[in-house]
């Protein structure tokens, strides 16, 4: 399995987040995937490659263009303003309210976000488009044959919906990634979601869509962030009924619940049949993670390559969140071992 990786992740670093109500540095940051990087090229797995850029094009069939625009030209309408780095929104609208882009840069951060998890700094953009890449050339991997492949993306994606960024994410990687497949001759595409979060862009922009099924396993929106999507009840709308699968999972969620979870989102992987799965990489769901709350351990995600192997399909891997930045190289690696030793 090849591994798709590029410096650029760099670019988006010395960034804040609020958290428990104060500004404390990003846990979302450069060593993330630096760890992951050396794990996965410690085990031997196959050659790591650069991204090749595909432009803004494969990004702009899943998000809308006034967003990219805006993502495009946030940094330069914070400087013009004269204002120093970092970048964070701070205004919201309330139900209610109208839908109408602000000129200005504060209201226009509002309107393109929905939390203050997207701290914005010189190199952010350049890392967003960076991280699309990493994902697009794990697709022409896959599309050229490969059995599989790895996209270690940063900044994560799947918090990210058409027009909004939200919890670390810009551009949603496995929804650019799922939607360039389906562009490149794939039928039918499932994205299975493991991230400890639960992928509310990704359930988003294909939620009335029956040519991808999105399963996801996660915290319960009722106890974790994002609180507002992610419920059991939530199935797909029009066409896409029945091809959006959650599996919110209570606080303190051990490997017994959540392997049985998964098992229950391969049965419904492989009764769709898909030509590609696109797995969202969280191992987040990690019993030490620093921001999350399930207790699953290091020799689990041997268990979970191997069951996502099972499934016998091309496989994405796609890199989302985990945060113990000591472990999280090597629960990545053991996810990618447990499936290629199947
Ligand atoms: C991104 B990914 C809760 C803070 C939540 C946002 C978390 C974003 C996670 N106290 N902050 O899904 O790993
Ligand atoms: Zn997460």
């Amino acid at each position: 399995m090849q591994t798709v990786y590029s410096p650029r992740h760099h670019g988006h670093s010395g960034h804040v987040e609020l958290y428990n109500g104060q500004v404390v540095p990003a846990f979302e940051k450069p060593e993330r995937a630096e760890m992951i990087r050396a794990a996965v090229e410690a085990r031997g797995f196959g050659a790591t490659l650069a991204p090749t850029e595909h432009g803004l094009a494969p990004l702009l069939r899943v998000h809308d263009a006034a967003y990219v625009t805006f993502l495009s030209q946030l940094t330069e309408l914070w400087v013009a303003d004269g204002r120093p780095f970092p970048i964070l929104p701070s205004f919201w609208r309330a139900p209610g309210m109208r839908y109408i882009e602000p000129e200005t840069v504060d209201g226009k951060l509002g309107h393109f976000s929905f939390d203050a998890g997207c701290c914005f700094v010189a190199g952010t953009w350049d890392a967003i488009r960076s991280s699309a890449d990493v994902a697009l050339t794990g697709v022409d991997l896959i599309a050229a044959g490969a059995a599989s492949a790895f996209a270690l993306c940063r900044p994560p994606g799947h918090h990210a919906h058409a027009n909004a960024m939200g919890g670390y994410c810009f551009i949603n990687n496995a929804a650019v990634a799922a939607q360039a497949l389906l562009d490149g001759g794939s039928g039918r595409v499932a994205i299975l979601d493991v991230d400890y979060h639960h992928g509310n862009g990704t359930q988003s922009i294909f939620y009335d869509r029956a040519d991808v099924l999105v399963c996801n396993i996660h915290g319960d929106p009722r106890q974790e962030y994002p609180y507002f999507l992610g419920h059991a009840d939530e199935t797909g709308t029009g066409a896409g009924e029945g091809f959006n699968v959650n599996y919110p999972l209570r606080w303190g969620s051990g490997f017994d619940v959540w392997s049985q979870a998964l098992d229950e989102a391969c049965g419904r992987v492989a009764a769709y049949a898909p030509d590609v799965v696109v797995v969202s990489l969280g191992v987040d769901t990690f019993k030490d993670d620093p921001i999350s709350q399930f207790r699953l351990d290091s020799p689990d995600y041997l268990a979970i390559g191997a069951r996502i192997a099972r499934l016998n399909r091309p496989t994405l891997f796609v890199q989302e969140g985990g945060y113990a930045v000591e472990a999280i190289g090597v629960n990545v690696a053991n996810t990618l071992e447990g499936f290629l030793q199947r």
